[in-house]
């Protein structure tokens, strides 16, 4: 064995006796834990600190390195008075006060949120430059630089100039006043009806800013878009304006869902027609007491005329007209509002088409600081969903798109899933409306139309759980999110990466199964649930077991599963063909086309767009009977493949975390099972066709899986 090779392992060696510590998740990726010996050696130099500014935000970012060089080198830093005697300087337009060739370049292109690092030669010594324009660029420069040192790259020649992608990048809390989380599987909220003192949960909201910041996170909306009135009361405002003030230094934002007929619940005007001055009236003087507390609050997020809550039709007014009005009280403060195209009213019409319907008349016509928040699909964060048509279709207004990082629809908090991939196919989806290369994410980043804003947000999956998000890989997701909407360029495999070494260990040994594992988790977890573009065969009301079979008697046809699969004795899949709803019509050539042959449309999506009969030939030869069934037994052993690379794991990180993902495999393994027999044990009944004969049979029996009650209590 080379001697560098010995001495490294020799190094992993040692580190493993220190690592079996037991960990809890609860610093995420903020864990700084010792590097290994040979790692560290290069960085050491570097605690020898020259720090320009001195403002809050400059402060946290300064706490962070000292915890950083603690925890990764174990030295602390030593801040000098002079840039001469420092390895590393930081701070704002450093140009100014050393000559440093190349950076005032640099700095033009890092915008108002971008930072550039550099490795610059000072008669003869090496030093790192961290500079930005802003506080902000500063704090995320410091962020990168550690990470850096964390997934163990080398300083030596390093040339990084960055700037985001999208100018808001938010997160999305689906948190209820009570405490509750819609949709949320890692415990209550952290931010409503707490019983400890604020001053007690601040430790809490500090690690979360830190997280937050460390990705480029700079906006939170901290309440449900199923938004109660009563968060527009002064005691509310008053609570948002406490958490506003220990965000701020890391640069992020307080948004506020708000609840469109607030005027008449809470403000007990007659309506709240968005057309009325009084109406007009009520939300501009909200707005100010808002802004009296929070002088730098971001904006409102609107759901409106979607699942049962009010909105500006209920007077007969446009999308258009309600979230302008809010826009204009807001436009004096430099608020934003984010106006959901998710819009889902009984109609007799294809509900993938309903959103396009509604918003495409309207564009051009919402003011310049709205921006339409659309989600990533046409229907509802399924595991697959095609791209929403929307992008692209809405060319002169601000769209954002929306993902969903808590897991409602793939296995909550018990499957491993990790959605960096998930998101990718999404932003690299080609829209073709202004030629090839017109992908979803040049037409959200503003790169293609040049919309006023740009955006990004994701519904946050976490909660008061010590390790925040209930699985420790979903923190893996919250990561990919705030990396994705810095730079939607990046690889999930680079994501994913890098997360594990902040994570859990740089050793390789257990990187690259890990990484293995993350990214086949997705389509696992699609091909035991809803394979070949089939959607929403989940129970209807906790999203969480298969219940394809559903029939409720009054219920809205398009709350049920049958609504979308469609399955009977002639085939199975939603047509959405031009001989069916004709949705198709919605996407630019040469999708439209493409979508709409079932030759040429992606197999991955086949029975989104098809009705197809069960012995139809699949272009592998093989029916798409025999397909479907391939895809479900195909998605249960990936997951058997996932658990038993993860049980060779043992022993390289700590206990505590190997044994509680242990568990969760063992859940998820279970239950791709029962997915994969409920569903084909069902379609079955149509089919009438055999499972082929080289796959082992069913574990379950139809009538007892269609017998199980579902109980949400152990999953909240
Ligand atoms: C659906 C969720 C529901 C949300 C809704 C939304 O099931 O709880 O309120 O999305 O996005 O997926 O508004």
């Amino acid at each position: 064995m080379q001697l560098n090779k010995f001495v490294f392992l020799l190094s992993w060696l040692l580190m493993l006796s220190l690592k079996a510590m037991p960990e809890t998740g609860e610093h995420l990726w903020l864990r700084y834990a010792t590097l290994p010996q040979d790692i560290q050696s290069e960085y050491v130099s570097f605690s020898k600190v020259y720090f320009l500014d001195d403002g809050d935000t400059e402060k946290v970012a300064l706490e962070e390195l000292s915890l950083a060089f603690k925890g990764l080198i174990g030295v602390d830093v030593r801040l000098q008075n002079k840039p001469a005697k420092s390895k590393l300087l930081m701070g704002k337009k450093l140009h100014q006060i050393v000559n440093i060739p190349g950076l005032e370049e640099a700095l033009r292109k890092c915008g108002d949120d971008g930072f550039a690092i550099q490795s610059v030669d000072f008669k003869g010594t090496k030093k790192i430059v961290v500079s930005a324009n802003t506080d902000a660029g500063i704090l995320y420069g410091t962020f990168a630089l550690i990470r850096l040192m964390q997934t163990g790259q080398t300083l030596d020649s390093v040339n990084i100039v960055e700037q985001p992608k999208y100018e808001f990048r938010l997160l999305n809390h689906w948190d209820n006043l009570d405490g509750t989380v819609e949709r949320g599987y890692a415990g209550r909220s952290i931010w409503w009806n707490r019983e400890a003192s604020f001053e007690a949960l601040k430790q809490q909201y500090l690690t979360y800013a830190r997280a937050n910041a460390s990705i480029g996170i700079n906006g939170a909306v901290l309440n449900n878009v199923n938004a109660d009135p009563k968060v527009l009361s002064g005691d509310y405002i008053r609570q948002f304006a406490r958490i506003a003030d220990v965000l701020r230094p890391y640069h992020i934002k307080v948004y506020m869902s708000v609840n469109f007929s607030s005027p008449a619940i809470l403000g007990r005007l007659p309506d709240s027609d968005p057309l009325k001055e009084e109406v007009q009236q009520w939300w501009n003087n909200k707005v100010k007491e808002i802004y009296d507390a929070i002088p730098d609050f971001g904006g409102f997020l609107v759901k409106a005329n979607s699942e049962g809550q009010p909105g500006p039709q209920d007077f007969g007014r446009s999308h258009a007209d309600g979230a302008n009005m809010l826009a204009r009280a807001l436009e004096p403060y430099g608020g934003i509002v984010m106006w959901r195209a998710f819009v889902y009213s009984p109609s007799g019409d294809d509900r993938a088409k309903q959103a396009y319907k509604e918003f495409v008349p309207l564009d051009g016509r919402f003011h310049k600081n709205v921006i339409v928040q659309v989600k990533n699909g046409p229907v509802d964060f399924q595991p697959r969903e095609p791209f929403s048509p929307l992008f692209g279709a809405l060319k002169n207004t601000s769209l954002m798109v929306e993902f969903q990082i808590t897991q409602e629809y793939l296995g909550f908090s018990d499957h491993l899933a990790f959605l960096a991939p998930l998101q990718k196919e999404c932003l690299d989806s080609d829209t073709f409306v202004d030629g090839g290369g017109s992908t979803v994410a040049r037409v959200t980043d503003g790169s293609l139309f040049q919309q006023e804003h740009s955006a990004i947000a994701g519904v946050a999956n976490i909660g008061r759980d010590t390790n925040w998000t209930g699985h420790h890989f979903a923190q893996a997701n919250w990561y990919a999110f705030g990396r994705l909407a810095w730079n939607h360029a990046l690889k999930a495999e680079d994501i994913a990466r890098e997360w594990i070494e902040m994570t859990f260990t740089n050793n390789p040994q257990f990187v690259d199964p890990v990484l293995n594992i993350m990214m086949r988790s997705r389509e696992a977890v699609v091909n035991y649930m809803t394979p070949l573009g089939l959607h929403h065969l989940m129970g209807w009301n906790h999203h969480y077991g298969p219940e394809p079979w559903t029939e409720i008697e009054g219920a809205r046809p398009d709350w049920l599963p049958r609504y979308y699969h469609k399955a009977s004795e002639t085939g199975i899949g939603f047509d959405r063909s031009q001989s069916g709803s004709n949705a198709v019509e919605q996407y630019a050539e040469p999708l439209r086309s493409m979508f709409n042959n079932p030759q040429t449309c992606p197999e991955n999506l086949l029975l989104w767009f098809h009705h197809l009969p069960w012995d139809y030939r699949m272009s592998s030869g093989t029916t798409l009977w025999d397909d479907l069934c391939y895809h479900y037994y195909k998605g249960v052993d990936e997951v058997k493949l996932m658990q038993a690379m993860w049980d060779r794991l043992r022993g390289m990180i700590d206990q505590e975390r190997f044994e509680h993902v242990q568990r969760k495999l063992k859940i998820q393994a279970r239950e791709a099972r029962w997915w994969r027999d409920a569903c084909l044990l069902y379609f079955q009944t149509f089919s009438k066709m055999p499972i082929p004969y080289e796959l082992e049979r069913p574990e379950h029996d139809l009538e007892e899986l269609m017998k199980l009650k579902f109980d949400m209590t152990n999953h909240n």
